[in-house]
Protein backbone atom coordinates (compact mmCIF):
# COMPACT_ATOMS: atom_id res chain seq x y z
CA UNK A 1 0.00 0.00 0.00
CA UNK A 2 1.14 3.82 -0.13
CA UNK A 3 0.21 6.82 0.27
CA UNK A 4 -1.52 9.50 -2.12
CA UNK A 5 0.27 11.42 -4.38
CA UNK A 6 2.41 14.68 -3.17
CA UNK A 7 2.40 13.42 0.77
CA UNK A 8 4.20 15.43 2.61
CA UNK A 9 6.88 13.52 4.33
CA UNK A 10 9.49 15.66 6.28
CA UNK A 11 10.50 16.50 9.62
CA UNK A 12 9.63 19.52 11.85
CA UNK A 13 11.35 21.98 14.38
CA UNK A 14 10.19 24.83 16.32
CA UNK A 15 12.65 28.23 16.05
CA UNK A 16 13.26 28.57 20.01
CA UNK A 17 14.62 25.07 20.24
CA UNK A 18 17.04 25.16 17.06
CA UNK A 19 17.54 28.67 16.34
CA UNK A 20 19.97 30.09 18.67
CA UNK A 21 21.18 33.55 18.08
CA UNK A 22 18.38 35.21 21.02
CA UNK A 23 19.29 38.62 20.04
CA UNK A 24 21.09 38.62 16.75
CA UNK A 25 19.41 40.16 13.64
CA UNK A 26 16.94 42.52 16.04
CA UNK A 27 15.82 39.81 17.76
CA UNK A 28 13.99 40.50 20.81
CA UNK A 29 13.44 38.35 24.09
CA UNK A 30 10.91 35.38 23.73
CA UNK A 31 9.35 33.58 26.70
CA UNK A 32 11.21 30.66 25.78
CA UNK A 33 14.55 32.73 26.31
CA UNK A 34 13.70 33.01 29.74
CA UNK A 35 13.52 29.14 30.49
CA UNK A 36 17.07 26.69 31.88
CA UNK A 37 17.42 23.92 31.53
CA UNK A 38 16.42 20.48 33.36
CA UNK A 39 16.28 17.00 33.08
CA UNK A 40 13.58 13.60 33.00
CA UNK A 41 13.48 13.99 37.04
CA UNK A 42 14.08 18.29 37.60
CA UNK A 43 11.73 20.15 35.82
CA UNK A 44 13.15 23.85 34.12
CA UNK A 45 13.41 26.86 36.26
CA UNK A 46 12.04 30.18 35.63
CA UNK A 47 12.93 33.19 36.43
CA UNK A 48 11.68 37.20 34.89
CA UNK A 49 15.42 37.90 34.66
CA UNK A 50 18.32 36.23 32.39
CA UNK A 51 21.38 35.95 34.61
CA UNK A 52 24.84 36.40 33.68
CA UNK A 53 26.82 33.44 32.55
CA UNK A 54 24.22 31.15 33.06
CA UNK A 55 23.35 28.28 30.73
CA UNK A 56 20.02 28.94 28.80
CA UNK A 57 19.14 26.42 26.31
CA UNK A 58 17.24 28.58 23.72
CA UNK A 59 20.19 31.23 23.47
CA UNK A 60 22.50 28.82 21.60
CA UNK A 61 20.44 26.25 20.55
CA UNK A 62 21.89 24.21 17.74
CA UNK A 63 22.86 27.52 15.95
CA UNK A 64 20.43 26.85 12.92
CA UNK A 65 20.70 30.30 12.41
CA UNK A 66 24.28 30.20 11.20
CA UNK A 67 23.48 26.36 9.83
CA UNK A 68 20.19 26.87 8.35
CA UNK A 69 21.97 26.09 4.71
CA UNK A 70 23.64 23.23 5.87
CA UNK A 71 20.97 21.59 7.73
CA UNK A 72 17.94 22.32 4.67
CA UNK A 73 20.53 20.75 2.43
CA UNK A 74 20.63 17.97 4.36
CA UNK A 75 16.84 17.63 4.51
CA UNK A 76 17.20 18.20 0.78
CA UNK A 77 19.44 14.92 0.63
CA UNK A 78 16.93 12.51 3.05
CA UNK A 79 14.47 13.68 -0.12
CA UNK A 80 11.56 15.94 2.10
CA UNK A 81 9.15 17.10 0.76
CA UNK A 82 8.20 19.30 3.86
CA UNK A 83 9.73 20.74 6.81
CA UNK A 84 7.86 22.55 9.47
CA UNK A 85 9.29 25.53 11.75
CA UNK A 86 8.76 28.19 13.27
CA UNK A 87 9.36 31.70 13.37
CA UNK A 88 10.14 33.56 15.78
CA UNK A 89 7.68 36.18 16.33
CA UNK A 90 10.47 38.17 18.51
CA UNK A 91 12.49 38.32 15.30
CA UNK A 92 10.16 40.31 13.47
CA UNK A 93 8.18 42.03 16.05
CA UNK A 94 11.12 42.27 18.96
CA UNK A 95 8.38 43.89 21.58
CA UNK A 96 5.24 42.56 19.94
CA UNK A 97 4.07 46.39 19.95
CA UNK A 98 6.60 47.76 17.83
CA UNK A 99 4.79 50.02 15.01
CA UNK A 100 6.85 48.35 11.87
CA UNK A 101 8.58 44.92 11.40
CA UNK A 102 12.29 44.13 11.79
CA UNK A 103 13.71 43.73 8.19
CA UNK A 104 16.67 41.59 9.57
CA UNK A 105 14.47 39.28 10.98
CA UNK A 106 11.88 38.96 8.13
CA UNK A 107 14.85 38.51 5.53
CA UNK A 108 16.34 35.88 7.40
CA UNK A 109 13.18 33.54 6.82
CA UNK A 110 13.24 34.44 3.06
CA UNK A 111 16.84 33.09 3.41
CA UNK A 112 15.46 30.34 4.83
CA UNK A 113 12.45 29.68 2.53
CA UNK A 114 14.96 29.96 -0.29
CA UNK A 115 17.00 27.10 0.68
CA UNK A 116 13.77 25.13 1.35
CA UNK A 117 12.61 25.82 -2.33
CA UNK A 118 16.35 25.20 -3.77
CA UNK A 119 15.66 21.79 -2.18
CA UNK A 120 12.15 21.41 -3.29
CA UNK A 121 10.55 21.42 0.17
CA UNK A 122 7.30 22.96 1.15
CA UNK A 123 8.01 25.02 3.83
CA UNK A 124 4.83 24.32 6.88
CA UNK A 125 5.29 27.22 9.19
CA UNK A 126 4.04 27.61 12.83
CA UNK A 127 3.26 31.44 13.40
CA UNK A 128 3.70 30.69 17.44
CA UNK A 129 5.47 27.93 18.99
CA UNK A 130 6.25 28.61 22.43
CA UNK A 131 7.77 31.69 21.27
CA UNK A 132 5.66 34.41 22.62
CA UNK A 133 7.55 37.56 22.46
CA UNK A 134 8.58 38.41 26.35
CA UNK A 135 7.62 42.30 26.39
CA UNK A 136 4.12 40.70 25.38
CA UNK A 137 4.30 38.85 28.48
CA UNK A 138 5.60 41.71 31.07
CA UNK A 139 3.81 44.64 29.73
CA UNK A 140 0.21 42.92 28.59
CA UNK A 141 -0.05 40.05 30.35
CA UNK A 142 0.67 37.49 27.21
CA UNK A 143 -2.99 36.51 25.46
CA UNK A 144 -5.13 37.64 28.33
CA UNK A 145 -5.16 40.78 27.10
CA UNK A 146 -7.44 41.35 24.05
CA UNK A 147 -4.70 43.75 22.63
CA UNK A 148 -2.86 40.83 21.75
CA UNK A 149 -5.29 39.51 19.76
CA UNK A 150 -3.98 42.56 17.39
CA UNK A 151 -0.76 42.28 18.21
CA UNK A 152 -0.64 38.63 16.84
CA UNK A 153 -3.60 39.19 14.25
CA UNK A 154 -0.65 41.93 12.40
CA UNK A 155 2.57 39.78 13.25
CA UNK A 156 0.56 36.74 11.30
CA UNK A 157 -0.44 39.11 8.31
CA UNK A 158 3.07 40.58 7.98
CA UNK A 159 4.06 36.76 7.69
CA UNK A 160 1.29 36.47 5.17
CA UNK A 161 1.98 39.21 2.91
CA UNK A 162 5.71 38.58 2.87
CA UNK A 163 5.82 35.05 2.38
CA UNK A 164 3.24 35.37 0.00
CA UNK A 165 4.78 33.01 -2.76
CA UNK A 166 6.90 31.17 -0.93
CA UNK A 167 4.91 30.01 1.87
CA UNK A 168 1.45 28.00 1.29
CA UNK A 169 0.89 25.96 4.51
CA UNK A 170 0.53 27.40 8.14
CA UNK A 171 -0.21 26.82 11.79
CA UNK A 172 -1.51 29.26 14.16
CA UNK A 173 -0.50 28.41 17.46
CA UNK A 174 1.37 24.96 18.43
CA UNK A 175 -0.06 22.39 20.36
CA UNK A 176 -3.02 25.58 21.79
CA UNK A 177 -4.09 23.04 23.92
CA UNK A 178 -1.52 22.70 26.07
CA UNK A 179 -2.94 26.11 27.68
CA UNK A 180 -5.60 23.43 29.62
CA UNK A 181 -2.72 22.76 31.39
CA UNK A 182 -2.31 24.28 34.72
CA UNK A 183 0.21 26.73 34.48
CA UNK A 184 2.67 27.29 31.83
CA UNK A 185 2.13 30.73 30.81
CA UNK A 186 6.14 31.36 30.21
CA UNK A 187 6.45 28.50 28.60
CA UNK A 188 3.48 27.36 26.45
CA UNK A 189 1.52 30.06 23.68
CA UNK A 190 -0.67 32.24 26.28
CA UNK A 191 2.60 34.12 27.85
CA UNK A 192 0.35 34.68 30.85
CA UNK A 193 2.70 34.64 33.73
CA UNK A 194 1.27 36.57 37.00
CA UNK A 195 2.29 39.99 38.61
CA UNK A 196 3.69 38.11 41.69
CA UNK A 197 5.49 35.66 39.50
CA UNK A 198 6.74 38.57 37.58
CA UNK A 199 7.84 40.77 40.58
CA UNK A 200 10.53 37.42 42.06
CA UNK A 201 13.23 36.86 40.75
CA UNK A 202 14.13 33.83 42.00
CA UNK A 203 14.42 31.10 39.67
CA UNK A 204 11.66 28.67 40.56
CA UNK A 205 10.58 25.16 38.43
CA UNK A 206 7.74 26.08 36.17
CA UNK A 207 5.61 23.89 37.20
CA UNK A 208 5.55 25.60 40.53
CA UNK A 209 4.61 29.14 39.38
CA UNK A 210 1.10 30.61 40.11
CA UNK A 211 -2.00 29.17 38.26
CA UNK A 212 -4.85 31.88 37.60
CA UNK A 213 -7.36 29.46 35.71
CA UNK A 214 -9.63 32.78 34.85
CA UNK A 215 -6.83 34.29 33.09
CA UNK A 216 -5.42 30.77 31.38
CA UNK A 217 -8.66 30.17 30.18
CA UNK A 218 -9.53 33.89 29.07
CA UNK A 219 -6.33 33.88 27.40
CA UNK A 220 -7.27 30.42 25.62
CA UNK A 221 -10.21 31.86 24.20
CA UNK A 222 -8.49 34.75 23.10
CA UNK A 223 -6.11 32.62 21.06
CA UNK A 224 -9.10 31.23 18.89
CA UNK A 225 -9.78 34.26 18.12
CA UNK A 226 -6.73 35.11 17.35
CA UNK A 227 -6.13 31.72 15.45
CA UNK A 228 -9.89 32.63 13.31
CA UNK A 229 -8.77 36.41 12.50
CA UNK A 230 -5.55 35.00 11.06
CA UNK A 231 -7.17 32.83 9.22
CA UNK A 232 -9.61 34.97 8.07
CA UNK A 233 -6.26 37.25 6.96
CA UNK A 234 -4.59 34.91 5.29
CA UNK A 235 -7.01 33.72 3.32
CA UNK A 236 -7.94 37.32 2.05
CA UNK A 237 -4.28 37.83 0.92
CA UNK A 238 -3.94 34.20 -0.65
CA UNK A 239 -7.17 31.49 -1.04
CA UNK A 240 -4.86 28.91 -1.70
CA UNK A 241 -3.31 29.02 1.88
CA UNK A 242 -3.73 26.01 3.35
CA UNK A 243 -4.04 27.39 7.69
CA UNK A 244 -4.16 24.88 10.31
CA UNK A 245 -4.68 23.95 13.64
CA UNK A 246 -1.87 22.04 15.69
CA UNK A 247 -3.41 20.17 19.08
CA UNK A 248 -0.82 18.60 21.26
CA UNK A 249 -2.88 14.89 21.06
CA UNK A 250 -2.91 13.19 24.32
CA UNK A 251 -4.42 10.02 23.75
CA UNK A 252 -5.74 7.93 27.18
CA UNK A 253 -7.58 4.37 27.09
CA UNK A 254 -9.67 3.35 30.01
CA UNK A 255 -7.57 2.14 32.44
CA UNK A 256 -10.09 -1.40 33.24
CA UNK A 257 -13.28 -1.77 31.29
CA UNK A 258 -15.45 -0.38 34.31
CA UNK A 259 -18.33 1.63 33.18
CA UNK A 260 -16.54 4.96 35.16
CA UNK A 261 -12.96 4.18 33.27
CA UNK A 262 -14.18 4.89 30.14
CA UNK A 263 -16.38 7.73 30.47
CA UNK A 264 -13.20 9.17 32.50
CA UNK A 265 -10.88 8.39 29.38
CA UNK A 266 -14.01 10.03 27.16
CA UNK A 267 -13.89 12.84 29.52
CA UNK A 268 -10.09 13.32 28.87
CA UNK A 269 -10.41 12.85 25.40
CA UNK A 270 -12.97 15.89 25.13
CA UNK A 271 -11.51 18.16 27.67
CA UNK A 272 -7.99 17.99 26.65
CA UNK A 273 -8.35 17.53 23.05
CA UNK A 274 -11.62 18.02 21.37
CA UNK A 275 -12.10 21.47 23.20
CA UNK A 276 -9.29 23.24 20.72
CA UNK A 277 -10.08 20.87 18.00
CA UNK A 278 -14.31 21.90 17.95
CA UNK A 279 -13.38 25.50 17.98
CA UNK A 280 -10.66 25.20 15.54
CA UNK A 281 -12.96 23.11 13.13
CA UNK A 282 -16.17 23.75 13.63
CA UNK A 283 -16.13 27.40 14.98
CA UNK A 284 -17.55 26.67 18.50
CA UNK A 285 -17.31 25.41 21.60
CA UNK A 286 -18.21 21.41 21.98
CA UNK A 287 -21.72 21.41 24.47
CA UNK A 288 -19.58 20.37 27.68
CA UNK A 289 -17.00 23.12 27.44
CA UNK A 290 -18.81 25.71 29.55
CA UNK A 291 -19.42 23.24 32.25
CA UNK A 292 -15.97 21.94 32.89
CA UNK A 293 -14.49 25.68 32.38
CA UNK A 294 -16.68 26.56 35.13
CA UNK A 295 -15.71 23.77 37.17
CA UNK A 296 -12.48 25.96 37.89
CA UNK A 297 -14.18 28.55 39.42
CA UNK A 298 -13.97 30.17 36.02
CA UNK A 299 -16.59 32.83 35.22
CA UNK A 300 -17.60 32.33 31.95
CA UNK A 301 -19.08 35.15 30.55
CA UNK A 302 -16.37 35.37 27.82
CA UNK A 303 -17.39 33.12 26.18
CA UNK A 304 -20.87 34.61 24.72
CA UNK A 305 -19.25 37.15 23.55
CA UNK A 306 -21.12 37.42 19.97
CA UNK A 307 -18.80 38.83 18.20
CA UNK A 308 -16.42 36.38 18.74
CA UNK A 309 -18.76 33.73 18.08
CA UNK A 310 -19.26 34.87 14.50
CA UNK A 311 -15.59 35.22 14.16
CA UNK A 312 -14.92 31.94 15.28
CA UNK A 313 -17.26 30.52 12.65
CA UNK A 314 -15.73 32.83 9.76
CA UNK A 315 -12.29 31.24 10.72
CA UNK A 316 -12.23 27.58 10.67
CA UNK A 317 -9.07 26.36 9.49
CA UNK A 318 -8.69 24.51 6.48
CA UNK A 319 -6.53 21.41 8.30
CA UNK A 320 -6.46 19.78 11.80
CA UNK A 321 -2.58 18.86 12.20
CA UNK A 322 -1.32 17.72 15.67
CA UNK A 323 1.32 15.82 17.62
CA UNK A 324 1.47 12.16 18.77
CA UNK A 325 3.69 10.54 20.91
CA UNK A 326 2.40 8.53 23.54
CA UNK A 327 -0.77 7.19 25.07
CA UNK A 328 -1.65 6.82 28.85
CA UNK A 329 -4.63 5.32 30.84
CA UNK A 330 -7.25 7.22 33.04
CA UNK A 331 -9.26 5.22 35.66
CA UNK A 332 -10.12 4.91 39.17
CA UNK A 333 -7.18 5.79 41.73
CA UNK A 334 -6.06 2.50 43.33
CA UNK A 335 -5.38 1.10 39.41
CA UNK A 336 -3.95 4.10 38.21
CA UNK A 337 0.22 3.88 38.37
CA UNK A 338 1.20 7.40 36.95
CA UNK A 339 4.03 6.97 34.23
CA UNK A 340 7.43 8.02 35.48
CA UNK A 341 9.44 10.49 33.67
CA UNK A 342 9.18 14.71 32.97
CA UNK A 343 5.04 13.90 32.37
CA UNK A 344 3.34 12.36 34.72
CA UNK A 345 -0.42 13.27 33.91
CA UNK A 346 -1.08 9.87 32.73
CA UNK A 347 -1.51 6.58 34.17
CA UNK A 348 0.92 3.38 33.09
CA UNK A 349 -0.33 0.76 30.76
CA UNK A 350 1.30 -2.48 31.50
CA UNK A 351 1.05 -3.68 27.79
CA UNK A 352 3.39 -0.57 26.64
CA UNK A 353 7.01 -0.09 26.91
CA UNK A 354 7.92 3.66 27.75
CA UNK A 355 11.03 6.02 26.92
CA UNK A 356 13.57 6.58 29.44
CA UNK A 357 11.35 10.03 29.74
CA UNK A 358 8.47 7.66 30.71
CA UNK A 359 6.49 8.62 27.52
CA UNK A 360 4.57 5.12 26.45
CA UNK A 361 5.40 3.80 22.83
CA UNK A 362 2.06 3.35 21.01
CA UNK A 363 1.87 3.32 17.39
CA UNK A 364 -1.80 1.33 17.30
CA UNK A 365 -2.94 4.50 19.49
CA UNK A 366 -1.98 6.26 16.50
CA UNK A 367 -4.27 4.60 14.03
CA UNK A 368 -6.64 4.61 17.24
CA UNK A 369 -6.47 8.81 16.72
CA UNK A 370 -6.60 8.71 13.29
CA UNK A 371 -9.38 7.00 13.27
CA UNK A 372 -11.27 8.83 16.01
CA UNK A 373 -10.77 12.34 14.37
CA UNK A 374 -11.73 11.27 10.76
CA UNK A 375 -14.76 10.66 11.98
CA UNK A 376 -15.10 13.57 14.41
CA UNK A 377 -13.88 15.78 11.61
CA UNK A 378 -14.71 14.00 8.30
CA UNK A 379 -13.84 17.04 5.45
CA UNK A 380 -11.38 17.88 6.93
CA UNK A 381 -7.81 16.88 6.35
CA UNK A 382 -5.40 15.20 8.97
CA UNK A 383 -1.36 15.82 9.18
CA UNK A 384 0.59 14.03 11.69
CA UNK A 385 3.34 17.07 12.59
CA UNK A 386 5.22 15.31 15.23
CA UNK A 387 6.34 12.31 16.24
CA UNK A 388 9.02 10.87 17.50
CA UNK A 389 11.15 9.45 19.85
CA UNK A 390 13.25 10.85 22.81
CA UNK A 391 16.35 9.03 23.28
CA UNK A 392 20.12 8.87 24.08
CA UNK A 393 22.24 8.62 21.02
CA UNK A 394 25.63 7.26 21.04
CA UNK A 395 27.68 9.01 18.07
CA UNK A 396 31.02 6.77 17.17
CA UNK A 397 34.26 7.99 16.19
CA UNK A 398 33.39 8.14 13.00
CA UNK A 399 30.46 10.37 13.59
CA UNK A 400 27.76 7.20 12.71
CA UNK A 401 24.71 6.50 15.71
CA UNK A 402 23.48 3.85 15.55
CA UNK A 403 19.82 4.59 16.46
CA UNK A 404 18.09 1.08 15.58
CA UNK A 405 15.08 1.96 18.24
CA UNK A 406 14.29 5.04 16.40
CA UNK A 407 13.54 3.35 13.11
CA UNK A 408 11.35 1.19 15.13
CA UNK A 409 9.85 3.69 16.24
CA UNK A 410 8.87 5.39 13.21
CA UNK A 411 8.14 2.14 11.47
CA UNK A 412 5.72 1.19 13.46
CA UNK A 413 4.18 4.34 13.63
CA UNK A 414 4.04 4.66 9.55
CA UNK A 415 2.81 1.09 9.26
CA UNK A 416 -0.47 2.26 11.36
CA UNK A 417 -0.66 5.59 9.23
CA UNK A 418 -0.66 3.47 6.32
CA UNK A 419 -3.23 1.17 7.74
CA UNK A 420 -5.33 4.11 8.55
CA UNK A 421 -5.17 5.58 5.24
CA UNK A 422 -5.55 2.55 2.96
CA UNK A 423 -7.63 0.52 5.44
CA UNK A 424 -10.21 3.30 7.49
CA UNK A 425 -9.76 5.90 4.69
CA UNK A 426 -8.46 8.49 6.48
CA UNK A 427 -7.51 11.43 4.65
CA UNK A 428 -3.70 12.55 5.91
CA UNK A 429 -1.97 14.66 3.93
CA UNK A 430 1.30 14.56 5.75
CA UNK A 431 4.23 13.49 8.33
CA UNK A 432 6.43 15.35 9.75
CA UNK A 433 8.55 13.83 12.91
CA UNK A 434 9.46 15.81 15.46
CA UNK A 435 13.47 17.03 15.75
CA UNK A 436 14.36 15.62 12.54
CA UNK A 437 17.60 17.69 13.42
CA UNK A 438 18.71 16.96 17.24
CA UNK A 439 17.47 20.01 18.87
CA UNK A 440 16.69 21.11 22.35
CA UNK A 441 14.07 19.55 24.30
CA UNK A 442 10.65 21.47 25.06
CA UNK A 443 9.55 19.50 28.35
CA UNK A 444 13.61 19.00 30.07
CA UNK A 445 15.42 21.44 28.03
CA UNK A 446 18.02 18.95 27.34
CA UNK A 447 20.39 18.49 24.47
CA UNK A 448 20.40 14.78 25.72
CA UNK A 449 16.82 13.90 24.72
CA UNK A 450 17.71 13.33 21.13
CA UNK A 451 14.99 13.19 18.10
CA UNK A 452 16.61 13.53 14.85
CA UNK A 453 18.13 12.05 11.87
CA UNK A 454 20.84 14.59 12.36
CA UNK A 455 23.13 14.51 14.87
CA UNK A 456 24.52 17.95 16.42
CA UNK A 457 27.63 18.17 18.67
CA UNK A 458 26.11 20.35 21.30
CA UNK A 459 25.63 19.14 25.07
CA UNK A 460 23.71 20.07 28.30
CA UNK A 461 27.20 21.07 29.89
CA UNK A 462 27.63 24.09 26.63
CA UNK A 463 30.08 22.21 25.07
CA UNK A 464 30.22 20.37 21.16
CA UNK A 465 31.12 22.13 18.60
CA UNK A 466 27.77 21.94 16.74
CA UNK A 467 28.82 19.75 14.09
CA UNK A 468 26.48 17.35 12.13
CA UNK A 469 26.26 13.76 11.10
CA UNK A 470 24.05 11.59 9.88
CA UNK A 471 22.69 9.02 11.94
CA UNK A 472 21.59 5.17 10.34
CA UNK A 473 18.08 6.45 10.64
CA UNK A 474 18.84 9.34 8.56
CA UNK A 475 19.64 6.87 5.07
CA UNK A 476 16.25 4.81 6.46
CA UNK A 477 13.86 7.39 6.37
CA UNK A 478 15.37 8.57 2.68
CA UNK A 479 14.65 5.54 1.58
CA UNK A 480 11.21 5.48 3.12
CA UNK A 481 10.44 8.74 1.24
CA UNK A 482 11.85 7.81 -1.83
CA UNK A 483 9.01 4.51 -2.12
CA UNK A 484 6.72 7.16 -0.88
CA UNK A 485 6.02 4.93 2.65
CA UNK A 486 6.30 1.18 0.89
CA UNK A 487 10.01 0.51 1.99
CA UNK A 488 10.39 0.34 5.43
CA UNK A 489 12.86 -2.15 5.93
P1 LIG B 1 10.05 17.23 24.37
C1 LIG B 1 3.66 17.72 26.03
C2 LIG B 1 3.26 16.49 25.53
C3 LIG B 1 3.57 16.13 24.24
C4 LIG B 1 4.30 17.00 23.45
O1 LIG B 1 8.68 17.17 23.55
C5 LIG B 1 4.69 18.22 23.92
C6 LIG B 1 4.36 18.59 25.22
C7 LIG B 1 4.76 19.90 25.78
O2 LIG B 1 6.06 19.84 26.31
O3 LIG B 1 5.38 19.15 23.18
C8 LIG B 1 5.70 18.97 21.81
O4 LIG B 1 10.92 18.20 23.66
C9 LIG B 1 6.16 20.32 21.32
C10 LIG B 1 7.61 20.37 20.90
C11 LIG B 1 8.40 19.42 21.75
C12 LIG B 1 7.92 18.01 21.46
O5 LIG B 1 6.56 17.88 21.75
O6 LIG B 1 9.67 17.66 25.73
O7 LIG B 1 5.36 20.85 20.30
O8 LIG B 1 8.06 21.69 20.99
O9 LIG B 1 9.78 19.52 21.59
C13 LIG B 1 8.67 16.92 22.19
O10 LIG B 1 10.64 15.85 24.31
Amino acid sequence: MAFKEGFLWGGAVAANQCEGGYLEGGKGLSCADMLKGGNVSTPRKFSPVIEEGVYYPSHQAIDFYHHYEEDIDLFGEMGFKCFRLSINWSRIYPNGDDAEPNEEGLKFYDNVFDACKRNGIEPLVTLSHYEIPWAITTKYEGFYNRKTIDLFVKYATTCFKRYNGKVKYWLTFNEINCALMPGGGAYNGVGFVCAEDLANTEQRPVNELIDVPQKRFEALHNEFVASALAVKAGHEINPDFMIGCMIAHLTSYPRTCRPADLLAAQANDDEFNNICGDVHVRGEYPAFAENYIKSFGVDTSYMHNEEDKKILLEGKVDMYTFSYYMTSTVGTAEESEQTGGNLTFGGKNPYLKASPWGWQIDPEGLRWTLRKLSDRYPHTPLMVVENGLGMIDKKEEDGSVHDDYRIDYLRDHIKQMDIAVNVDGVNLIGYTTWGCIDLVSAGTGEMYKRYGFIYVDRNDDGTGDFSRSRKDSFYWYKKVIASNGTDLD
